[in-house]
């Protein structure tokens, strides 16, 4: 790309959490999404090995070592190509954390306490610390350092991404324009994939790693894919029409849609009369047709962790001078400079 190109360009940021069992809902609602439209856009992708540490007692240093070289791989093998988007760590980049202090100065408490996923997530510790509940400022300030102009997430993280834009305006207003207010980016359907075990949750990188039933990750064996997809919460009717399936139907239905791209009337004609058997064994043929090169190119790249290196530190040294740059703004427009 070249550099006056890249000027007009709309940048895009965005990043995932190296924990859990990166499944098809995070394919379906984020990487699927970064990878079509790279080609628009001037993208950042990071890998947010900082956020992993908000709950310390979970995640052990050697875990999140070996996380994040496997998530820089997913996010290659889904096609991310390194040499149109920067993919780098989060840690790697001191603006991140620096700016997160800044911007924790200007968030009222109010603000965090009422977030879902703080609520949520708090709920099933034992003492919650400081960091679960600054969470979503360091969001704000991974998106706020390049001057984002979308963020392409899956529809958990629409309340954070508002929250990012409601704190550029308080420090706006305090301080004066200094941020590019983003823009949420989020597809029409299958922005919010359900756990197959159990419909009624959002599918989850951590549930992942704990039951097996719950998802489909994207480096699992074929069988495995088969076997989950088998046990799929359904129902005893026979209902494949979008609009009056049951949760379970229509989350099968709609990971159906994304991965097909077939349009809702293609979709139901196909499974009319053909009962719950036919539409599982249709989506494991699809899910196994989707993932298969995702997993042999991972396997690939998991073979050589120095080339995955080079692309991480190049992707940092790529970004840095322009989360350096806009540091020193707010520094400058809050007295520190
Ligand atoms: N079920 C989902 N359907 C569609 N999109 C999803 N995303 C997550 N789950 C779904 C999107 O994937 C990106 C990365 O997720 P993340 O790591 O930032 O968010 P998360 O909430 O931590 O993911 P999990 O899977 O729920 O992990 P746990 O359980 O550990 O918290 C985001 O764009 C997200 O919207």
């Amino acid at each position: 790309m070249q550099p006056s190109e890249a000027k007009h360009k709309p940048v895009v940021f965005s990043g995932i959490q190296p924990t859990g069992k990166m499944h098809i809902g995070n394919y379906i609602g984020a990487l699927s999404v970064w990878a079509e439209n790279q080609s628009k856009y001037d993208n950042i992708f990071c890998i947010v090995d900082l956020h992993a540490l908000t709950i310390p007692e979970a995640i052990k240093p050697e875990y999140l070592r070996h996380k994040v070289v496997e998530f820089a791989a997913l996010y290659i093998a889904c096609g991310i190509d390194p040499e149109q988007s920067a993919i780098f760590i989060q840690s790697h980049v001191p603006a991140h954390a620096e700016l997160t202090w800044l911007l924790n100065c200007v968030t009222p408490l109010g603000w965090l306490e009422r977030m879902t996923q703080y609520k949520s997530k708090s709920a099933h510790q034992e003492s919650v610390g400081t960091g679960l509940l600054a969470y979503p400022v360091l969001q704000a300030a991974d998106i706020l350092l390049y001057n984002t102009n979308l963020v392409p997430v899956g529809d958990d993280q629409r309340q954070h991404v508002e929250l990012t834009r409601d704190i550029a305006q308080r420090f706006a207003f305090l301080y004066g324009e200094t941020f590019v207010t983003p823009e949420l980016l989020i597809r029409r359907s299958g922005a919010r994939i359900m756990g197959l075990d159990d419909p009624t949750v959002k599918m989850s990188k951590s549930l992942g790693e704990q039951r097996p039933e719950h998802s489909i990750g994207l480096v699992d064996e074929p069988g495995v894919i088969r076997r989950t997809v088998a046990r799929a919460v359904t129902d005893t009717a026979r209902e494949t029409r979008f609009e009056h399936a049951s949760a379970g139907v229509l989350n099968l239905l709609t990971i159906y849609e994304a991965l097909s791209g077939e349009t809702r009337p293609a979709i139901e004609a196909r499974f009319a009369g053909g009962g719950y058997g036919d539409l599982k064994r249709q989506l494991t043929e699809l899910l196994v047709e989707t993932l298969a090169p995702i997993r042999k190119r991972y396997q690939d790249l998991m073979t050589d962790p120095t080339e995955l290196d080079i692309i991480l530190r190049t992707g940092a040294a790529k970004v840095a001078p322009v989360a350096e740059a806009t540091l020193t703004r707010v520094k400058r427009a809050m007295g520190c400079a």
